[in-house]
C-alpha cells in the first residue's frame, strides 16, 4: 500500500466530506483520519453498505468526499457523484478499483487478495507516524476481529498503555482488555440506539484523550442496556427454543425491540460449539436471520442460503452466517429450516 500517495492525496482535499461504515472500525478509521483531515463525518445511512439518497445529494453540494471501510465500488455511487474528487479506504474484496483521475482508491487486498487489515489499522499507516491515536485505531481493528498483521499498531499502543497488550498480542486476550471493552461499547451504542449511537460513538471517541475517558460516558448505559437484553434472550432460548435432537440444532424466535440476533447466536454458540443455532427475528419489513455452528461441523451459509431461495438473501462464512427474508415469505422459510434441521446427519 502506497501510504505517502494516499496522504498526498488527502492533502490536497478541498473541506472533504466523510463517510463511516456505521461499525467500531468505520467509527475508529474515521475518529483516526480526523488527525489529518478535518472534516463532517457521517455514518452510511441505508441499509447494510449503502447511502440514503439524502446523504448522497448533500455530498453532491462539495467538491470531494473520504469513505471509509465501505465498499462504495459494489454501488453505484461515483457514478452519481461525477467531477468530485473521492478518495476510498477500505478491506472488503472489492470488485473493481475505482482509482482514476479524481478518484484515489485505496485497499490492501489490490496487492495481496487474502490479506485482513481493518479500515482501522490502515487509517493509523496513513497518519505516517507513532501517533496518540494508536489505541483509538486499535478499538476498530478489535471490532473488527482483525490483529494479526496489524502488530506494529498493537505495539505502538503498548509502548502508551502497557497493560493492553501484557497479555499478548493475539485476538483473544486484546478483545479481553479494555480496548476490546471499547469496541462492544461501540457495538452495543448500535444496536441499542441505531445511527443515532453510532453517531455518539463517533463524538465520544474523537474527544476522548485516553480509553478511560470512554468508559465512563453515555456508551456504557448503551452497553449494559445491550448486556442485560442478552442475557435476557439467552435464558429465553434456553427454554423456548426448538430442539431438534437428530441434528443438535436450535431453532429460536429473538423478539426484542433491539437488533441483537447476531450477538445473541455468537454467544450461544460460544457455549455450545457443536450445535447448530438458528435465531430468527421478525420485523414489519421482513424476517432477519443469524446462524452459527462453531465447530463447522454443518455449514450454517448452505443451510441459510437454502431456507431463504427466491424470497431473500443469504450467505457468510460456514461456521458463522445470516440472511433475510421478505416480509410474507416467514412461514415457508421457517418450514425449510425445519424440515433441514430434521434431517442433517
Ligand atoms: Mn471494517
Amino acid at each position: 500500500m502506497d501510504y505517502d500517495r494516499g496522504r498526498g492525496f488527502l492533502s490536497k482535499l478541498e473541506n472533504p466530506a466523510m463517510v463511516y461504515h456505521k461499525d467500531a472500525d468505520g467509527v475508529c478509521s474515521a475518529v483516526v483520519l480526523q488527525e489529518l483531515v478535518k472534516s463532517a463525518a457521517h455514518p452510511n445511512d441505508g441499509p447494510g453498505i449503502q447511502l440514503s439518497e439524502g446523504l448522497l445529494e448533500s455530498l453532491k453540494e462539495g467538491n470531494s468526499v473520504v469513505f471509509l471501510d465501505i465498499p462504495i465500488d459494489q454501488l453505484q455511487v461515483v457514478e452519481n457523484l461525477k467531477d468530485r474528487k473521492i478518495f476510498v479506504l477500505d478491506h472488503h474484496p472489492p470488485e473493481r478499483d475505482l482509482t482514476s483521475e479524481n478518484i484515489l482508491h485505496m485497499n490492501p487486498r489490490f496487492e495481496d487478495e487474502d490479506a485482513y487489515l481493518p479500515t482501522s489499522y490502515l487509517s493509523y499507516k496513513l497518519l505516517g507516524s507513532r501517533s496518540k491515536q494508536a489505541w483509538k485505531a486499535a478499538v476498530g481493528v478489535i471490532g473488527d476481529h482483525g490483529v494479526k498483521g496489524c502488530e506494529d499498531l498493537f505495539e505502538d499502543v503498548g509502548s502508551e498503555y502497557p497493560e493492553t497488550i501484557e497479555k499478548g498480542i493475539t485476538y483473544n486476550s486484546l478483545k479481553e482488555s479494555k480496548l476490546g471493552l471499547i469496541a462492544d461499547m461501540i457495538d452495543a451504542s448500535k444496536a441499542v440506539r441505531g445511527l443515532d449511537g453510532i453517531r455518539r460513538s463517533f463524538e465520544v471517541m474523537k474527544d476522548a484523550r485516553e480509553p478511560n475517558d470512554v468508559l465512563d460516558t453515555e456508551l456504557k448505559e448503551f452497553y449494559e442496556v445491550y448486556r442485560r437484553e442478552i442475557e435476557r434472550a439467552a435464558d429465553d432460548f434456553r427454554r423456548n427454543s426448538e430442539y431438534f435432537p437428530r441434528t443438535n440444532s436450535y431453532l429460536y424466535e429473538l423478539s426484542s425491540r433491539y437488533s441483537i440476533g447476531s450477538d445473541l447466536s455468537t454467544e450461544l454458540s460460544n457455549e455450545n460449539p457443536d450445535a447448530v443455532v438458528i435465531v430468527y427475528q421478525i420485523e414489519d419489513y421482513g424476517m432477519k436471520i443469524s446462524g452459527r455452528c462453531q465447530s463447522g461441523r454443518v455449514d450454517v451459509s448452505k443451510i441459510i442460503k437454502g431456507a431463504v431461495k427466491d424470497f431473500g438473501s443469504g450467505g457468510g462464512h460456514p461456521q458463522a452466517a445470516g440472511g433475510f427474508v421478505e416480509s410474507g415469505k416467514e412461514e415457508l422459510a421457517l418450514e425449510r429450516f425445519r424440515e433441514k434441521l430434521e434431517g442433517i446427519d
